[in-house]
C-alpha cells in the first residue's frame, strides 16, 4: 500500500476555551491538506486534545468535577470549532483514550527495557505553571520570568530519560537537514538551545503530587509527564505498532506553533524517536502567533469581540480567508476587528462578491440566463488573459511554499483584474446597441468574465472551500478532486445555465 501524505497539528491543551491561535493552526493544516489531495496525494490529517497535566488537574479541582469531565466538555467545544470551521481532518484524538495510552505504556516500557530511563533522586526548583524543574540559569535578573509562575524547591525521586547523550547527534541531525525546519530561520532557534549542554529529561512525576495521567508501565506510583505523553500522540495515531504505521510514519509535516518548537519538538521528540529507532518526521512547518489573540478585543462602542464569534457572524470562508491573507507563515501577524472588516468590505464583498453578482446579472438579462460563446479575442480579452498566465504561472508555487498571503494577493489582483476588464467591455452599454459586432462583443465579455470567474476560484477551493463551490455552482463549472487541467483558460462554460443572482457577502447590520 503506498504511503500517506500524513500531516499533524499539536494537540490542544484541554485547559481553557479555543482561541484564535488554535482556529489559525486548524486552517492553516487544513489549507495544505486540501492542496495535497488536490495535487493527487492521499492524505491523513490528524488534530485532537492534550489532556494530561497538572493544570488540568487542578482547573477541574477548581470546579469540582473529575478531570475526565472537564475533559470531555472541552473536547466538545475544541471539536467544535473543527466543526464551524470546516476542518477536513480524518482523525481526532484525545490522550485519555485507550489507543493512546497503550502505546505510551508499550515504548516507555521499551525505552526503560533498552536502558534509556534511569531512577534518581533529583533535587531543584519546579515550576507548578510550566510543570517542569527549571535551573537558576533561567532568572532573569535574579527573579524566576513571569512565565513560570510559582516556583519551589523540592526533592523527588524521578525517571530520567537519556537525553544528553543524543545532543551530537542531534546538533548534526538539525544542521544536515535544512529541510527539516520551515520557516529555515527557526532552526537557529534550537541549534542556540544546543549551544549549552542538555539535561536528561524528567519524564515522571509522583502520584502524590499529579494523578491525573498515564501511569508508568514499570512504576504505579508515577504517572507520564505530560510533555512525553502529548507527543507521543503522533505516532499513536498513525497507528504504531501495527501494520497501518508504515503507511502513515514517517509524519510529512508536523504543524505547530514558534512557541512548542524548542525544546519540546525539536529536542525533546526526535531524541524520542532515535532512542525508539523510529524514523524522524520529516518536516516541521512552523507558524507565528497571533497578537491580543487571547485578549477579547473591544470596539469603540464598548462591545466586546472574541474573534471566534467572526465565524457565525461572517461564515468560516471569510474567516478562513481573513486568517491566510493576513499571516505570512512563520511570523507573528496582529489581530484587528478593524482589519477583519476592511478586508471582508474591500476583498469579499466589494471584489468578489460584487463580480458574482454582476455576472448573474447581465447573464439574467443579456444571455437568457447562459453562460454564451466567446466569439472574439480583442485587446481586453488578451489582457486579461495575460494576467491569468501570469498570475497561474506563480500559484501552485506560492502553495508549494506555504506563502498563502502572496497566493491569496495573486488570486485577488485577478479578481480585479476581471472587474476592470468588465468596465472596459461595459457590456451593460454594449447590449443597447443592435449591431452585430457590439452583440458578439457582449456575448464574449460575459463568456471571458465567467472562464475567468472559475479559473480565480479553482486555487481559493483549499482555502474557502465552501464559497468556491458555491460560486462555482452558480456560473456551471464542475467540482473537481484533482487539479490537474483546472487552471487553464478553456472556454469550458459555454452553454452552461447560470444561478440566480445571490449576495455571496452581506454586509453586517449596522448597530443602532
Ligand atoms: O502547546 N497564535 O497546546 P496549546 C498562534 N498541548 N498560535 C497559537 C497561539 C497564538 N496566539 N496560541 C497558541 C500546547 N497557539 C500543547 C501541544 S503537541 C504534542 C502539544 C498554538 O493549546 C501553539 O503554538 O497551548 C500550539 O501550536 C497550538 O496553538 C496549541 O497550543
Amino acid at each position: 500500500m503506498s504511503k500517506k501524505f500524513y500531516i499533524t497539528t499539536a494537540i490542544d491543551y484541554a485547559n481553557g476555551s479555543p482561541h484564535l491561535g488554535h482556529a489559525y493552526e486548524k486552517v492553516l493544516t487544513d489549507i495544505v491538506a486540501r492542496f495535497r489531495r488536490l495535487m493527487g496525494d492521499e492524505v491523513k490529517f490528524l488534530t485532537g486534545l492534550d489532556e494530561h497535566g497538572q493544570k488540568v488537574q487542578m482547573s477541574a479541582q477548581q470546579e469540582g468535577i473529575t478531570p475526565q469531565e472537564r475533559c470531555d466538555r472541552l473536547a466538545v467545544e475544541f471539536q467544535g470549532v473543527c466543526g464551524r470551521l470546516h476542518i477536513s481532518n480524518d482523525d481526532y484524538i484525545r490522550t485519555t483514550e485507550a489507543r493512546h495510552k497503550k502505546v505510551v505504556q508499550e515504548i516507555l516500557q521499551k525505552l526503560y527495557d533498552k536502558g534509556e530511563i534511569y531512577k534518581a533522586e533529583y533535587s531543584g526548583y519546579y515550576s507548578k505553571r510550566q510543570e517542569q524543574f527549571v535551573t537558576e540559569k533561567e532568572k532573569v535578573d535574579g527573579e524566576w520570568p513571569e512565565i513560570f509562575g510559582e516556583v519551589e524547591e523540592i526533592i523527588e525521586t524521578n525517571y530520567f530519560f537519556k537525553l544528553a547523550q543524543y545532543q551530537d547527534w542531534l546538533v548534526d541531525l538539525i544542521k544536515n537537514n535544512e529541510e527539516l525546519i520551515y520557516p529555515r530561520f527557526r532552526a537557529a532557534d534550537v541549534l542556540q538551545f544546543l549551544k549549552e549542554p542538555l539535561n536528561d529529561l524528567c519524564i515522571s512525576r509522583p502520584k502524590e503530587r499529579l494523578e491525573w495521567g498515564i501511569e508508568l508501565p514499570f512504576d504505579a506510583d508515577f504517572v507520564t509527564y505530560v510533555w512525553f505523553d502529548a507527543l507521543t500522540n503522533y505516532i499513536t495515531a498513525a497507528g504504531y505498532g501495527t501494520d497501518e504505521f508504515e503507511q502513515h510514519w514517517p509524519a510529512d509535516y508536523h504543524v505547530i506553533g514558534k512557541d512548542i518548537l524548542v525544546p519540546p519538538h525539536a529536542v525533546y521528540w526526535p531524541i524520542m524517536l532515535k532512542a525508539l529507532g523510529i524514523e524522524q518526521p520529516k518536516h516541521f512547518l512552523v507558524h507565528g502567533w497571533w497578537l491580543s489573540s487571547g485578549a477579547k478585543m473591544s470596539k469603540s462602542t464598548g462591545d466586546v469581540v472574541n474573534p471566534l464569534d467572526l465565524i457565525e457572524q461572517f461564515g468560516a470562508d471569510a474567516f478562513r480567508y481573513f486568517v491566510t491573507r493576513e499571516m505570512n507563515v512563520g511570523q507573528d501577524s496582529e489581530f484587528s476587528l478593524e482589519l477583519f472588516m476592511s478586508r471582508y468590505n474591500s476583498d469579499l464583498a466589494n471584489d468578489l462578491g460584487n463580480l458574482v453578482s454582476r455576472l448573474l446579472n447581465m447573464g439574467g438579462r443579456y444571455t437568457e440566463g447562459k453562460v454564451p460563446a466567446a466569439e472574439v479575442e480583442d485587446a481586453p480579452e488578451k489582457e486579461l488573459k495575460a494576467l491569468w498566465a501570469k498570475t497561474e504561472s506563480e500559484l501552485v508555487n506560492l502553495f508549494e511554499d506555504f506563502q498563502f498571503h502572496k497566493a491569496l494577493d495573486r488570486i485577488f489582483t485577478f479578481v480585479s483584474g476581471i472587474n476592470k476588464y468588465a468596465e472596459t467591455r461595459a457590456p451593460w452599454k454594449l447590449a443597447k446597441s443592435d449591431d452585430a459586432a457590439d452583440q458578439a462583443a457582449l456575448r464574449t465579455s460575459l463568456a471571458t468574465m465567467a472562464e475567468a470567474l472559475r479559473l480565480a476560484v479553482v486555487m481559493l477551493t483549499p482555502v474557502m472551500p465552501e464559497i468556491s463551490d458555491k460560486i462555482r455552482a452558480l456560473v456551471g463549472a464542475e467540482s473537481f478532486d484533482r487539479l490537474e487541467g483546472q487552471l487553464e483558460w478553456g472556454n469550458r462554460l459555454q452553454g452552461q445555465a447560470l444561478g440566480e443572482k445571490t449576495i455571496l457577502f452581506p454586509r453586517p447590520e449596522r448597530k443602532a
